[in-house]
């Protein structure tokens, strides 16, 4: 395998469309024959992450074991899409350090949608739960979200198609060397 890897770190609320993108872009990259694997709470916090919850503490434990786990696959030279809401910008920007420490690419992609476009999507009616106090320590709602002050990628997806979104991070990975 002569292809480089990196971690694309996808950050924002909770239905901003993080994980959308990220599939999007696995489809693009996959036609391109490049080896990629995506990160998310399906494949994390029902498994290795399990016995992790939503406070502070778990939240900055859950970002620092996928952090490693990213750079696992970015060892191997796969293209790794870890797509996890990460509101504390100091849990992130370890992430960043433990990846540029190794000499690996950290591209923070930030999926900025406002708050009431979020909530207004709910797709999984958690807004309406937490709102109704039935969720504890909800991002964006009982819980802060810290916006990224320097990533790589702003897509403001509500005002995005999914297309120029996929084109903006291709364009990116070309600039880096990563295509
Ligand atoms: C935020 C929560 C919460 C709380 C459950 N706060 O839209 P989803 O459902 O699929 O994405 C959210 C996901 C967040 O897990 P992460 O591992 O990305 O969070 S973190 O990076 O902060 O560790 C949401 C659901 O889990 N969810 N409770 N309290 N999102």
């Amino acid at each position: 395998l002569k292809q480089k890897g990196a971690t694309l770190w996808f950050t924002g609320l909770s239905g901003s469309g993080k994980s959308t993108v990220a599939v999007a872009l696995e489809q693009a990259l996959a036609a391109k024959a490049k080896l990629t694997y995506r990160l998310d709470g399906d494949n994390i916090r029902l498994g290795i992450n399990k016995n992790l919850g939503f406070s502070a503490e778990d939240r900055t434990e859950n970002i620092r074991r996928i952090g490693e786990i990213s750079k696992l696959f970015v060892d191997v030279g796969v293209i790794t899409l870890s797509s996890f809401v990460s509101p504390y910008r100091a849990d992130r920007d370890l992430v960043r350090e433990l990846h540029e420490a190794a000499g690996m690419q950290f591209i923070e992609v930030f999926v900025d949608v406002p708050l009431d476009v979020a909530e207004s999507r709910d797709p999984k009616g958690l807004y309406k739960k937490a709102r109704a106090g039935e969720i504890p320590n909800f991002t964006g709602i009982s819980d802060p979200y810290e916006e990224p002050l320097n990533a790589e990628v702003v897509l403001n997806s509500h005002e995005m198609s999914l297309e120029e979104e996929v084109n903006v991070l291709l364009a990116l990975l070309e600039e880096r060397g990563l295509l």
